[in-house]
């Protein structure tokens, strides 16, 4: 089988056809502002009836839903850390959002996943800091997980954002 491809992009995430798109919810599921806001208004009002019957969702974990009017076929809600200075776990919640939502799309056989940068807009976690551990979790998921996914795309909304990717992508896969 081909090898993975890691894609950066940037984009609104909501327009993306893939198999799933991961959103950064918060431990209610049921809608907020950020990519969240724009993921809820863009999938339609049937989303947040089904998120209100999966009883939220603790930080680092994640959950699936279809995509409803989405041109993507399935949502991925993780809940990121609220970063408050480093001392709470705040890095090992952010890798369990990654690990955990690739483990729930190998679960369900979605070989093509979307993530948006996890945790640092409204939950102010470090960019770097949070680039870098988006970018080694997903090498060393696909480390024990080779051949399964077609293409895990980052998605980045600022063109600064887009570099910080690329400069780290550079040093963390090649
Ligand atoms: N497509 C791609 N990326 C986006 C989009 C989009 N349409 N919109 C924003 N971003 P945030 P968090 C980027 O705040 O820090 C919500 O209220 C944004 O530029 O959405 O995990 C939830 O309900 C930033 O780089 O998520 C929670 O309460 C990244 O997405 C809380 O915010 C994440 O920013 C979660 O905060």
């Amino acid at each position: 089988m081909k090898k993975t491809s890691i894609e950066l992009l940037q984009a609104d995430i909501t327009t993306l056809a893939v198999d799933a798109i991961v959103n950064a919810a918060n431990s209610t599921l049921l809608g907020g502002g950020g990519v969240d806001g724009a993921i809820h208004r863009a999938s339609g009002p049937k989303l947040r009836e089904f998120c209100s019957s999966l009883g939220g969702c603790s930080t680092g974990e994640a959950k699936i839903t279809p995509g409803f009017n989405l041109p993507a076929k399935f949502i991925i809600h993780t809940v990121g850390p609220v970063w408050q200075g480093g001392r709470n776990n705040e890095r090992t919640l952010l890798r369990n959002c990654y690990w955990n939502s690739l483990s729930l799309a190998l679960k369900h056989n979605l070989r093509s996943v979307a993530f948006p940068a996890i945790s640092t807009g409204a939950y102010r976690f470090p960019k770097e800091e949070a680039a870098r551990i988006a970018l080694t979790t997903t090498k060393d998921f696909l480390t024990v997980n080779a051949d399964f996914f077609q293409r895990i795309i980052f998605v980045l909304f600022s063109q600064e954002d887009l570099q910080l990717y690329q400069r780290l992508f550079r040093e963390i896969f090649e």
